[in-house]
């Protein structure tokens, strides 16, 4: 299986393409106080640790160390923003669920994600990435859940989709698709993967239409 880490950014094709390849990193944070000011208009990453994020960062703005692929699990521990333009962000959230972490800290930066995901107005979207063999688990139940609470839209990537067959993840979506009509009307889901480069186009798509590009 190819290393993602190691794939070599995207020719930017598309406009999409191009503007978030200019992304560059801003500042870390780890107190809800010390969140740039809430204005603009901000889409943010969030998963469970080794669920992928950080490829599919990488991925999305075509550059190989703009979020470092951590080898170790739990490690991302800030809240990292991103610029795009100025008032214009992506956001990397701490990924969760990692069983490592202490539990003061897990419980830290739990309390700062919900915070952040409820209160933050400049946030217009959350990408939610799962691995597309453990979709759904209670902690992105959770994260859900704050997304309906204030009708934030979110948006699912599917990640590894290249670990399964084209069957398989075909059925895979079809799945999650039917869970989010029951619990989760206004999330849409994808297919996605670091590797073959699956869902880059649609994910862009998403992210334009929150950023208001
Ligand atoms: N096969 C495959 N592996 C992936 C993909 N995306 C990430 N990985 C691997 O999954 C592990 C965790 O990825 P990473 O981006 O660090 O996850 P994060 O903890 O959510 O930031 C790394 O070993 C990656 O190489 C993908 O689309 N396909
Ligand atoms: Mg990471």
């Amino acid at each position: 299986m190819k290393n993602p880490d190691n794939a070599i950014p995207f020719t930017p094709a598309t406009t999409a393409a191009r503007r978030y390849q200019t992304v560059h990193f801003l500042n870390s944070v780890n107190e809800f106080g010390q969140l740039l000011p809430d204005i603009g208009r901000e889409a943010a990453f969030a998963g469970r640790s080794n669920a992928g994020k950080s490829s599919a960062l990488n991925l999305l703005t075509g550059q190989r160390q703009l979020a470092r692929v951590s080898k170790t699990p739990g490690r991302t521990q800030m809240i990292n923003f991103f610029e795009v333009e100025p008032d214009r962000y992506l956001v990397d959230l701490p990924g969760y669920g990692y069983a490592q972490v202490p539990e003061a800290i897990r419980r830290h930066w739990g309390a700062l994600l919900e915070r952040y995901l409820r209160e933050r107005q400049a946030l217009c979207g959350l990408l939610l990435l799962m691995d597309i063999r453990h979709p759904l688990t209670d902690l992105d139940q959770r994260m859900l859940d704050c997304c309906v609470a204030r009708e934030l839209p979110a948006h699912i990537l599917l990640t590894k989709a290249d670990k399964l067959s084209r069957g398989a993840a075909g059925a895979a979506l079809q799945q999650v698709r039917k869970a989010l009509k029951t619990d989760y009307l206004h999330a849409t889901v994808q297919l996605f993967s670091a590797t073959t480069r699956q869902g880059v186009e649609e994910a862009h798509a998403r992210l334009d239409e929150w950023l208001g590009y």
